[in-house]
């Protein structure tokens, strides 16, 4: 595979993070984006070999586009750090994008065991999904995990820098006309730390408030 920065939005995910870190496939340079995690997160990056960014403004959306601007490969990967996605999809993904079958490549959480989701995740997400397939993108899941070119994720100008930076990631693809390649990815319950989204009740409506405004807009 060719390299690529993988872009891992951190906050307080030292559990999780190394065993993500250790399943990274060759080619994959993490790149960890902390947003003051007090759990040693950038200790434990730095002591795997990744290379550390600090992004004072706190939020998903403000810790992936600060990665995207420090990421130095023409490709691009995004990848949660919790331990529920599998780093072995990667390859595919890069693929997909380096061979232009697609100029954005994501995955589709497939849950393979129980209680992986909480039913509201669940609901929100199917929603979301078909809201983005009306404006004709073939998904059925918010790119929890995506590949794309440096450049022309820069050049979409995604501005939410919350939860809702996925979503108007895809809302602009779509208007952009940019095709969009999905693939199944396993979706296990996160390998320790705590979920600052869809686990909780305020998570959730944080979330819902972030994509809210985003189809909105
Ligand atoms: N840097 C940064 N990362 C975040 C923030 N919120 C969530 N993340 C990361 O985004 C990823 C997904 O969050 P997670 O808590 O797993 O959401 P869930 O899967 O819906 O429960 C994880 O790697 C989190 O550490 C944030 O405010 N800043
Ligand atoms: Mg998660």
């Amino acid at each position: 595979m060719i390299d690529v920065d993988v872009v891992l939005p951190c906050l307080d995910e030292a559990e999780a993070l190394r065993g993500v870190l250790r399943a990274l496939p060759a080619g994959c340079r993490a790149l960890v984006v902390d947003n003051g995690s007090t759990d040693g997160t950038p200790d434990v990056a730095r002591g795997l070999g990744a290379t550390v960014v600090h992004e004072p403004r706190r939020g998903y959306g403000a810790a992936v586009h600060t990665g995207l601007e420090r990421a130095r490969t023409e490709l691009v990967a995004v990848l949660d750090a919790d331990g529920s996605l599998d780093p072995g999809a990667l390859p595919e993904l890069v693929r997909a994008v380096a061979e232009d079958r697609a100029d954005l490549a994501v995955g589709r959480r497939v849950p393979v065991a129980r209680g992986t989701r909480p039913w509201h995740a669940g609901a929100a997400n199917a929603v979301l999904a078909a809201v983005l397939r009306r404006r004709g993108l073939p998904v059925h899941d918010i790119a929890p995990i995506r590949v794309g070119r440096r450049a022309d994720l820069l050049a979409l100008g995604v501005t939410d820098r919350g939860f809702g930076y996925p979503l108007e990631l895809l809302v602009r693809a779509a208007d952009a006309r940019w095709r969009v390649h999905e693939v199944d990815v396993a979706y296990r319950p996160r390998a320790g730390g705590r979920s600052k989204v869809s686990g909780s009740l305020r998570g959730t409506l944080r979330a819902a408030r972030d994509m809210a405004a985003v189809v909105r807009a």
